[in-house]
């Protein structure tokens, strides 16, 4: 044979061969059959191969590189035809063994029963929601306190009778009796006066802590919610119609409030909150009253300029008024049966 014929018959059987491996290629099923005709196709005799080494038949040297080059073409075209089938069927079995495994949850989220915030929190939830309605923004304040705070900068110096009346929890730290659980939601009264500027429309949530005898009324971890109003021209009328605008929101209009004279060192004059239940009895809430020019001072605000008024609620008395729970400790023994109702 002429090497024209032999360069023609090998182009031909070039072709062939490099057709057949792709036809193979594509009729893989899976990974392993890829592998397979892998191996197959690097063989020293697969077909390829074999015209490779028949190469060295011919005897002119432009045929040679001429034939060289068509093999290596093809060549690559097999090895490109195997890593992207090999990369198609590799995708393929990832996302059937996802379906494959993929857990369906959904019978579990229409069983399982979620839970709902404590009676408590609802309570202080709405409170800042009604508040929030009357233009009040909220703030919050340290539960662990210094005498500072509870006690002094709120116009009851070391001496003052009043200080028995909140019977606290000190803690061992620092001077005796200097660092303390606050007693009260009133020191975060000093906090935001020393941080923001008239005028002040805030309300502070917060547990408190008292030792207390746990009875129907009391706990001795309870929570309260403060409120501070500092303004120019602020009156006692503003601070009896916020509390009555309050009440109507948080309970209802079937509800009315009215102040009793009282007294706080930290506000003058000072009354005490009740409200009257649907049944006719006043429930005592919480006191209130205009601040104290010597607490407007501590909290480095000019009395001359400025004037406002300040209340402190009990949280969990208001829940318990609200849902009409006979004893305020129920809320707390984690009783499913009682916390479901709610
Ligand atoms: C105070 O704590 C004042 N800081 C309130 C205040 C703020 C007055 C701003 C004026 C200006 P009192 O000790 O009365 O006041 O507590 C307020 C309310 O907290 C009570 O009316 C009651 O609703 C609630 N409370 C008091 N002790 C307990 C307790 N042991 N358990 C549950 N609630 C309580």
């Amino acid at each position: 044979m002429s090497d024209q014929s032999v360069v023609t018959a090998m182009t031909q059987a070039v072709e062939l061969a490099q057709n057949n491996a792709l036809a193979a290629i594509a009729a893989t099923k899976d990974l392993s059959a890829v592998k397979t005709l892998t191996a197959d196709l690097n063989k020293k005799d697969s077909p390829l191969n074999t015209l490779k080494s028949d190469l060295g038949k011919l005897t002119s040297v432009d045929d040679k590189r001429t034939m060289g080059q068509l093999l290596n073409t093809a060549s690559q075209s097999v090895n490109a035809a195997l890593l992207t089938r090999s990369t198609e069927l590799e995708s393929l079995e990832i996302s059937a063994r996802v379906a494959r495994e993929a857990m369906d949850l959904s019978e579990f989220t229409t069983r399982r029963k979620r839970g709902h915030t404590h009676i408590v929190t609802q309570a202080t939830q709405r409170l800042e929601d009604v508040f929030i309605g009357l233009g009040f923004q909220i703030a919050e304040g340290p539960e662990v306190e210094t005498d500072f705070y509870n006690f002094e900068a709120l116009n009851m110096p070391k001496s003052h009778p009043a200080r028995s009346e909140f019977d606290t929890m000190f803690l061992e730290y620092g001077d005796p009796n200097s660092v303390l659980l606050r007693t009260h939601t009133s020191p975060v009264q000093i906090r935001v006066m020393q941080t923001w500027q008239p005028p002040i429309y805030a309300i502070m949530p917060g547990r408190v802590f008292r030792r207390d005898t746990p009875d129907a009324t009391h706990m001795p971890v309870f929570h309260q919610i403060e409120g501070l109003v500092i303004d120019r021209g602020i009156t006692f009328a503003h601070l009896a119609g916020t509390i009555e605008a309050f009440t109507k929101a948080f309970f209802g209009n079937e509800f009315t409030s009215r102040l009793r004279p009282s007294f706080f060192p930290f506000t003058e004059p000072s009354a005490e909150f009740d409200i009257r239940r649907a049944d006719g009895e006043w429930i005592e809430l919480g006191g209130c009253g205009m601040v104290h020019p010597n607490v407007l001072i501590s909290g480095g605000i000019d009395p001359e300029e400025f004037s406002g008024f300040a209340f402190g609620f009990g949280i969990d008395r208001m829940a318990k008024e609200r849902h009409n729970v006979e004893d305020i400790r129920e809320m707390y023994t984690n009783d499913l049966r009682f916390l479901r109702q709610f």
